[in-house]
Formats: C-alpha cells, structure tokens, sequence
C-alpha cells in the first residue's frame, strides 16, 4: 500500500508549481480560492455549507463561447490501454455499451445512439482541478437524472458508482482501477450529465471517450472519464478500498466541494 499523501503540503506544492508554470491555454486559479476552502474546512463542514449556503439545486456558474479556454488541457489517464476499449475505438465506439444495474428496478445497457437520443444539456462550465489548473469547456450530454429514472432507483440506493475502462495504477485485485462516487443529491442536480460532445465534437479519447461524467460543483477528480457501467449502491464500503473513489482510496476527500 502506499502512503497517503499529506494533502495540505500536496496543494502547497502544488499551488507553488502552478505559480511557476505555463497552463497552455487554462488559467491559473482565477478569482475563486477554492484550495483555501478545501484546506481550511474539514469535508463534511464543506458539504454541509455549500448545501446551506447554495441550497440542494443551486447552479455552478456557467460561462460564454468567448470564455472557452483556447486548450483544455488533458489530465490523469488520456487513453485506455484496456484491450477490449481499443477494439470499441476503433469501430468509433458502434458495440460500447453503458451498462446501469445494481439497486435498480430495470438494469439494462444503453448504446451511444441511444443516449444521444435522451433529452441533452449544453453547459460551459469551468473545471478546476485539485493540482491547480482550471479550464473552461463546453460540455454536452444527457443528465444523469433522465438514465436514473429510466432505470428506476430502488428506495436502497444511495450512491452511484462510475466504472471506468482505464487503470491509473496496476494491482492484482483490480483496486488499480479508476472509479468514482456521488450522492443523489449531486447525481439528480440538473448539470450533472453523461457528456458524450466536448466543444461541440465529439468527446476525444484524452478527454474521456465516449462518455464521462460532469459534476460542475465538484473538482476535476469527481469528473470520471471512460466510464463503462453505473451502479447504484447503498454503501461505498466494499468497492475499490471503501472511500469512494480511486483519489479517495489515496487520501483525497471524497466530497470535494468547489
Ligand atoms: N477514468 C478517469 N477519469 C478521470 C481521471 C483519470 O485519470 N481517469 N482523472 C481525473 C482528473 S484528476 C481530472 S482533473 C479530470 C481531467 O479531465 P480532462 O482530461 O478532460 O482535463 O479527469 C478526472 N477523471
Ligand atoms: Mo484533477
């Protein structure tokens, strides 16, 4: 196992290389001192806070074609090598399925057609990552909601479960993996979506094709990329090493509040 790291002297370096780096095309922290509220507030006092202060439904901000960053810039695992995923890539993603189960009513896959089919969002959005780099793009794609209700939650479900095809790190029983979580307050909020078209193209491979999610009030590790399956849970405990999320696994908080 590795250590975890200790996340304040992490963002300090990190905020102090983002002060000497060039981000093509991405601003460096504009306006908002989000890492000084990650760092100054434990999560659940974040969570709780914003839920207060923002209310369950409240919107991230949303920009303009004219703020769109030149670059977005990609991050963590910008292709697959996952044997199955480069056959689907090469036949540009015609057999991926979505595969939606666990407590659900009706478990079922829906292929690319038919969630382009579903009722779509448009948003531009600014992605703050938690190393120090943000990047304004423009993302559309099916709300998580409409998938949720055409499956149909079980009264158990709690959580849902992104299942991604890329591995960040090799290990024997699959911990390696990447995978996120939200709670169904963030999974019903209205720009959470299933983004299939990036700056009105279809989603790129670096970015996460042919599906990722967006999660606008959260940082950049939430926003899974590549995802496979959705499941619906109860409780986080028994996936990957039990704290929601491969960052989480390794120390990152796994509400992470902007
Ligand atoms: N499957 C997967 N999703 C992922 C990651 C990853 O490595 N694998 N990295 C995360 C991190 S830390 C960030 S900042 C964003 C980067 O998204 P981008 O490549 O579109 O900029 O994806 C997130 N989702
Ligand atoms: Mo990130």
């Amino acid at each position: 196992m590795r250590p975890v790291p200790d996340r304040r002297s992490f963002l300090k370096r990190s905020i102090a290389l983002a002060g000497t780096l060039a981000l093509g095309g991405c601003d460096r922290l504009p306006e908002l001192p989000w890492f000084r509220r990650v760092l100054d507030s434990a999560e659940a006092v974040t969570h709780k806070a914003q839920r207060l202060a923002l209310g369950s439904d409240a919107l991230a901000r949303e920009y303009t074609e004219a703020d769109l960053s030149p670059i977005f810039r990609a991050n963590g695992s910008t292709s697959v090598d996952d044997f199955d995923y480069q056959i689907l890539a090469e036949n540009g993603f015609a057999g991926w399925r979505l595969q939606v189960d666990g407590l659900v009513e009706r478990p079922r896959q829906f292929s690319l057609d038919e969630l382009r089919s579903m009722p779509s969002r448009t948003q531009i959005t600014r992605h703050d990552c938690v190393e120090g780099w943000s990047c304004i793009g423009k993302w559309k794609g099916v709300p998580l909601r409409y998938v949720l209700e055409n499956v149909g939650m079980q009264p158990k479900a709690r959580y849902v479960v992104f299942r991604c095809a890329d591995a960040l790190e090799p290990t024997m029983d699959g911990t390696g993996q990447y995978y996120e979580s939200i709670g169904l307050d963030d999974a019903y909020h209205p720009q959470t979506i299933l983004a299939y078209e990036m700056n009105d193209r279809p989603l790129p491979i670096p970015h996460g094709a042919p599906l990722r999610v967006r999660v606008e009030r959260q940082l950049g590790y939430k926003m899974a990329k590549y995802v496979m399956r959705i499941e619906a849970v109860e409780s986080l405990a028994e996936i990957g090493r039990g704290r929601g999320g491969f960052w989480e696994d390794r120390g990152y908080e796994w509400y992470a509040g902007i």
